[in-house]
């Protein structure tokens, strides 16, 4: 039960987070106990046992109907499932020399597009590649015995869903099958479902439900896109919206996973600001400074009309979080690096940065089971994907949930 095992959730929160001592003395034994919740056990037992055994049939019978009107292919296992074992068993040894080399060249290649409403790095940045460190054990899973998450009473989603991704960062929710339309139903109980700027060469939306996006290489007829190389650099999303408009939480439903390769690396930027990887004055300073973002160095507005062009925006890097309280560090990139307010000059590259946090291990890699969904906020951790999947088909629904202005009361 989510209360027994859960030192985690019951136990201290993140604001008790304030310097590494703290986090390795008792944080540590905090994590060890939330790693992995038994959910199953509490799902059913609070509020209108009725309204949620009957749930099921009714998903069931909008699924049916959401999936007969639907332009988008919804055979995605049974389309890939076969190729994919065949593809694996023929490209596995190729694939994961490639897979290094894709790496390698990550470190110093900037991607050429996102599709995602990314940054798009500068030339020649230093991307080390994440070592699971302390944002693995950060990482919580939900575990719901065969259930749709869709099936959580407020109160249940609040407790399981809700209030563990925002004290843990980043969470999975194991073993679901959403359509596009009940993914959108799961991003309204975040916050508000957002567009994406109309500008992106969005072929990549679905059909139906233009929040949902498809991540990966498999088109909405079921081809494969050859080359793929989308958001393969750390990012924030969203920042062109500035404050607070950038406050969202990512959504990412695996639906066709590689053999090789196409997992999502994750970096602590929060946990990284409240160890002593920063000594106090670099504190201070991170606290001091801006980051400035520009739709210019987004390749997502690359075939943006002019009206369609956002205004540049000024990023607070270390402000407090909205529902934790905890102050976070938001780095997204820009050319410059950070700006000292006070002392009116640039004094870090973001990219510098985000090699030391790497190096100091506030990573984590997720590697993908088909019927995850991924969540995680925006505010408290960056993301890049971590590419190495060739042309094996990978696809991914992603939906945002923007929650500066929560929806529908649902938070
Ligand atoms: O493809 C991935 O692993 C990450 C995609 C991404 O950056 C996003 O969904 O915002
Ligand atoms: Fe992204």
């Amino acid at each position: 039960m989510l209360s027994a095992t859960g030192s985690g959730v019951g136990g201290p929160g993140l604001r008790g987070v304030e310097t590494a001592g703290k986090w390795g003395a008792q944080a540590r034994k905090w994590i060890m106990g939330a790693r992995k919740y038994g959910i199953a056990a509490q799902v059913g037992n609070t509020g209108d046992a009725r309204a949620q055994a009957e749930a099921p049939e009714k998903r069931k019978e909008m699924r049916a109907k959401e999936r007969a009107s639907s332009k988008t292919d919804h055979n995605l296992q049974g389309r890939f499932g076969a190729a994919q074992n065949e593809q694996a068993l023929k490209q596995a040894s190729k694939e994961a020399s490639r897979q290094a080399d894709a790496r390698s060249e990550a470190m110093s290649t900037p991607a050429k597009s996102s599709a995602a409403g990314d940054d798009m790095p500068a030339p020649a940045m230093r991307f080390p590649t994440p070592k699971d460190g302390v944002l693995k054990n950060r990482y919580a899973e939900v575990r719901l015995d065969g259930r749709s998450v869709l099936e959580l009473s407020d109160e249940d989603f609040k407790n399981k869903v809700a209030d563990t991704l925002w004290k843990h960062g980043i969470i999975c929710v194991k073993g679901q099958d959403l359509t596009p339309g009940e993914l959108k139903q799961l991003t309204e109980r975040l916050g508000e479902a957002i567009l994406l700027p109309a500008c992106f060469a969005f072929d990549n939306r679905d059909p139906d439900h233009h929040e949902i996006v498809r991540v990966g290489n498999i088109k909405n007829d079921g081809s494969v896109v050859p080359k793929v190389t989308a958001a393969e650099y750390w990012h924030h999303d969203g920042n062109f919206w500035g404050m607070p408009g950038y406050r969202l939480v990512n959504l990412l439903h695996a639906k066709v996973i590689p053999p090789v390769g196409g997992n999502t690396g994750f970096m602590d930027t929060t946990m990284a600001l409240h160890s002593d990887m920063f000594s106090a004055e670099e504190k201070e300073r991170l606290r001091d400074s801006t980051c400035l973002v520009s739709c210019k160095w987004i390749s997502d507005f690359k075939n943006a009309k002019p009206e369609d062009i956002l205004p540049d925006v000024t990023l607070p890097c270390v402000s407090p979080h909205p529902i934790t309280g905890q102050e976070t560090l938001y780095v997204p990139f820009t050319p410059k690096g950070l700006y000292d307010q006070k002392r009116k000059e640039h004094w870090k590259p973001n990219d510098e940065l985000w090699a030391d946090m790497c190096e100091n291990g506030y990573t984590y890699e997720h590697r993908w089971e088909a019927g995850d969904i991924l969540m995680w906020d925006n505010l408290q951790v960056c993301h890049r994907s971590m590419g190495g999947y060739g042309d094996n088909p990978r696809l991914l629904f992603r939906a945002q949930a923007r929650y500066a202005q929560p929806s529908k009361g649902k938070m």
